[in-house]
């Protein structure tokens, strides 16, 4: 009987907990009512109604002109006779840009600033060929052509007489002109867009019975003509097109006085299978098609629980959409700030693996294509082509216009510890107190938006944290920082300063009728200041003035949340799109560059308060294509999931794939409570992200790593202490991406490009060239599956030092302790072994070197030094970038940059080469110091040969011998 009650309880128990889970799990999903499908977006139901084959587009080949910096053209919609001008210029470095806006626009249309670094420099385009219907162009400096077809307008770009891509192959440009207002007289003439597209498949059908009646003809006067007669059907059309020119979405209406301007274009990829890119997206690495969905969605929004494995906007957004073959490497940089869509479809998509066969064996099968169509709300279409041919090339060529990542300051490579939030003073020098205690480093303490008074930003709730400059100070102290939230909407209120200046100077955004912009955020109303406005930047830069922010001090840095921007009464929870910007422009045309700006103008405000000499850290929510520039951007509010764990992976690749290097998840999830192992697995991800930051929502339990049973706490701290030891390695890498915009976290696919195996992984990754990294992100894991790729290739365990040959994928028994990473045979590292407080105790300490031979006996590695936070590195030389290579027995140390100087007490106390014999004696040889002999440790089991104190300085040449 006991027996059966008690079985019965546990069932009921189990029941109970199945609920639970199911209430959690349905509780814990975004409410997609909250968002827009494309449907419910009327220029993307609009676009995407348009079918293949049928562009009204022609390029005017007559009207053709040869400028010194670009070619123009006219292009007509042969349907409302618009006329449009495309302007085509060669750009230097492989790139070609393609600009299309109205010839005569009713008014101007939103062109993207400050996104470009500079204007980028051109080379020649020449006619090299002609026929009725087409131009050939050759491109001065670049190994590709270009030739523009006249009707339908067409786009091909050539290499070596193959097709590398088209633009409008499929005709579905679209450029909606400008229109006067419904009820205007010039209405009567202009043609709505779905009678556009009715006319659009008569002239076709028209055309094609005419072409075979008369062999050739030209049904364009004809067309044209039908196009001046007013309409019948006006009625009939003005329901084909609702939305139009006033949009409902709930209870928002959108007044759309300037109509429907939106822009579209597609591109065809001959050849190409793969791609990547267009963050962000909850979304596997590899883009999928989205025929029969929904298309990726560009549109910066702060989405409440936001589900994985969608193309739902979130809270960022870089139009750049890279595409990957065995053969080649190509990028699209879409620079449109408006909302935006992206469809892709494929050729071989659906197709099985046998069906592919077939296609082949019988003798053909189409090549595999991808098309990617994209599609924007306002603005003009300005599309850069990034033409490789190698992923290397494609990276230098995007962050040549947008800039690299900038160079972070070293603590911010560190460890931060974050939560919503930290109560008082007391719990800050607690928390902080803690590191110190269970003897685990840290560099940063954060606080949230309760640190403000009354979520009034620049200022401190006086009874939590009645002595920031006194708790500043303290952390100080321990060589730590403290970063405070600054939210970019601002408490109406007159009593606050902040609020009072920026409505008298006029700097909010506006409504569409003139008075400040008002919405609901954390502080009640709020008025949003207007960063598009250049005064409105410089005025806030100066906030972060040591005098204007009270209680800041040089060890405080910022994070800007809420800059997508996040208006939590407004359509989608973001602002209106009728709302205006500085020079009339509305929020639609400029939504997606919003939390740019304000992410800008913060990082400009940090170096201006230091006069200049200190490099800021920011970190941003929103970001848009060039944010890489200010700083550091997160994949914001996941959850306590293991999906989430494992997503952080795709996330930050695909951020780092078009140049934001600076990527991370918060550690634990944001929302919920992670179980233990959880929270312990994602320190150990973390820790070989580049945004290493743990944090979590006001709901949540505390969840410092020492609230954790030791079981939990001992592989955190190694996760932690592996992070910072490897801090030298880190801090190059970003040097790197400073330097010629090389990610720092790696899809295998750029190490491995020739390997179709990797093209789809994104459960591990490449720091650098050097390390592959496939974190454990299954509970109860007993293992993982890691593929090494590389014919010829080794790999040494980090932890083991045991050796593997690639390719294969390995199966790596692992434990709670196990963070299973790779170095690459043939690859140098260097780092900190003596791990402290935190960066700034450790940034004089001596390097140790990991030589990782490959099978041929080599191997070589880089490292940069600077003082870790100012300019000088790039005002005065004052770095270090030395290069190392062994070869031939011998490891030798050379300078990477002659340029660099850099006064630093750093000295090689170690070198460790993996994969080496035993020699017989070991030699170091120092410029203008006789031969010294070293000590040596040779594992034989292992193959580790460990070479005790060189004792020579990082800045000298050196070579060291093995005999
Ligand atoms: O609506 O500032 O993503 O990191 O803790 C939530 C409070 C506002 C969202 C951020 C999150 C932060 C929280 N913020």
């Amino acid at each position: 009987m006991a027996a059966v009650a008690v079985r019965r309880r546990r069932s009921w128990a189990r029941f109970a907990l199945a609920c639970l889970g199911l209430c959690l799990s349905t509780a814990f999903a975004v409410d997609r009512s909250n968002f827009k499908t494309c449907d419910q977006s009327s220029f993307c139901k609009r676009q995407r109604a348009i079918q293949p084959g049928f562009s009204p587009y022609r390029a005017l080949l007559d009207s053709l002109e040869l400028g010194p910096d670009a070619l123009t053209v006219h292009l007509v919609n042969e349907v409302t006779k618009v006329v449009l001008l495309l302007e085509l210029q060669g750009l230097k470095g492989n790139m070609t840009r393609i600009r299309i806006d109205e010839l005569k626009p009713l008014r101007p249309r939103y062109r993207v600033p400050d996104v470009l670094v500079a204007d980028p420099p051109t080379t020649r385009l020449s006619v090299s060929g002609r026929d009725e219907n087409s131009v050939e162009l050759t491109v001065a400096e670049g190994p590709y052509k270009i030739i523009l077809t006249g009707r339908p307008f067409r786009l091909d770009l050539l290499e070596d007489r193959s097709l590398v891509l088209s633009v409008n192959a499929r005709g579905l440009m679209v450029f909606e002109h400008q229109r006067l207002p419904r009820n205007s007289f010039s209405e009567k003439v202009s043609l709505t867009f779905g009678s556009i597209w009715d006319k659009i498949k008569n002239l076709f059908s028209r055309e094609e019975r005419k072409e075979t009646a008369e062999g050739n003809g030209s049904p364009n006067e004809e067309a044209a003509e039908k196009a001046d007669q007013p309409e019948e059907n006006r009625e009939k059309d003005d329901k084909d097109e609702p939305g139009a020119w006033e949009e409902m979405f709930k209870t928002h209406s959108d007044s759309k006085p300037f109509g429907p301007t939106s822009v579209g274009l597609d591109f065809s990829l001959p050849g190409m299978e793969y791609v990547y890119g267009i963050p962000e997206h909850a979304e596997d690495l590899r883009l999928k098609v989205t025929e029969g969905g929904e298309p990726y969605r560009l549109y910066n929004l702060d989405v409440f629980q936001y589900e994985l494995y969608n193309p739902m906007a979130l809270y960022g957004s870089v139009p750049v959409l890279l595409a990957h073959s065995i053969h080649r490497d190509l990028g699209i940089f879409w620079l449109n700030a408006a909302e935006t869509w992206v469809d892709i479809s494929s050729n071989t998509a659906g197709k099985t693996l046998f069906g592919k066969m077939l296609d082949y064996l019988q003798g053909g099968g189409e090549t595999p294509q991808t098309d990617v169509r994209w599609m924007s709300e306002s603005g003009i279409i300005d599309v850069f082509l990034l033409l490789g041919p190698t992923i290397s090339d494609v990276f230098r060529q995007y962050t040549s216009l947008t800039g690299t990542q900038a160079l972070p300051p070293l603590f911010s490579l560190g460890y931060h510890q974050s939560r919503w939030n930290y109560r008082d003073e007391a719990d800050v020098f607690e928390v902080d107190q803690g590191f110190d205690n269970h003897d685990l480093p840290c560099d940063v303490i954060w606080l949230d938006i309760e640190h403000a008074d009354g979520k009034r930003y620049f200022t401190w709730d006086s009874s939590r944290f009645p002595q920031p400059l006194a708790m500043l100070e303290h952390l100080a102290g321990k060589r730590r920082k403290l970063v405070t939230i600054v939210d970019p909407h601002i408490k109406v209120d007159s009593e606050y300063p902040v609020h009072e200046e920026l409505r008298s100077q006029g700097l909010y955004v506006k409504t569409r009728d003139g008075s400040d912009y008002e919405g609901w955020c954390w502080p009640g109303s709020a008025g949003y200041p207007d960063f598009t406005n250049i005064k409105m930047r410089a005025w806030w830069a100066n906030m972060f003035s040591f005098d204007k922010y009270e209680g800041s001090a040089s060890n405080l840095f910022i994070w800007n949340d809420m800059n997508e921007p996040s208006v939590f009464n407004g359509p989608e929870v973001t602002m209106l799109k009728d709302a205006r910007h500085d020079g009339g422009w509305e929020h639609r045309d400029i939504h997606n560059i919003y939390g740019f700006y304000v992410h800008m103008a913060t990082a400009e405000g940090l170096i201006q308060r230091s006069g200049g000499t200190e490099r800021p850290f920011v970190l941003a929510r929103a970001f848009f294509a060039g944010s890489q520039r200010y700083g550091a951007v997160w994949t914001g509010d996941n959850a306590a999931e293991w999906g989430h764990l494992k997503i952080s992976i795709p996330m930050c690749l695909s951020m780092g794939l078009v140049g934001l290097s600076f990527c991370g998840a918060d550690i634990g999830g944001f929302f919920k409570n992670p179980e233990p192992e959880l929270l312990m697995r994602w320190y150990q991800m973390g820790a070989y992200q580049p945004f290493y930051r743990a944090h979590a929502h006001m709901d949540t339990g505390r969840r410092e790593p020492w609230l954790l049973a030791p079981e939990y706490l001992g592989p955190i701290r190694d996760a932690l202490r592996q992070r910072y030891a490897l801090l030298p390695f880190w801090y190059t890498l970003f040097y790197r991406a400073h330097l010629d915009g090389h990610p720092v976290m790696r899809p295998m696919w750029v190490q491995y490009p020739k390997d179709v195996a990797t093209f789809s992984l994104d459960d591990q990754f490449m720091l650098g060239d050097s390390l592959l990294v496939h974190p454990v992100a299954e509970p109860g894991a007993r293992g993982v599956q890691v593929y090494l790729p590389g014919e010829g290739e080794v790999w040494y365990d980090t932890q083991s030092h045991q050796k593997h040959h690639g390719p294969q994928t390995l199966y790596l028994p692992v434990t709670f302790s196990s963070i299973p990473v790779f170095q690459r045979g043939g690859t140098i590292i260097p780092r900190w072994e003596r791990v402290r407080r935190s960066s700034d105790c450790m940034k004089d300490d001596p390097i140790t070197l990991y030589v990782a031979l490959s099978p041929q006996g080599t191997a070589e590695g880089e490292l940069y030094l600077d003082d870790g936070h100012t300019f000088n590195y790039e005002t005065q030389n004052e770095f270090l970038f030395r290069k190392f290579t062994f070869s031939g027995n011998t490891l030798t140390s050379s300078s990477a940059d002659p340029r660099g100087h850099f006064e630093t007490p750093i000295w090689i106390e170690r070198v460790v080469i993996l994969g080496a014999g035993k020699p017989a004696s070991v030699l170091l040889e120092t410029e203008g110091i006789p031969e010294t002999i070293l000590t040596f440790h040779h594992n034989a089991e292992t193959s580790v040969l460990t070479l005790r104190k060189p004792e020579v300085h990082v800045s000298t040449d050196w070579s060291i011998h093995l005999r």
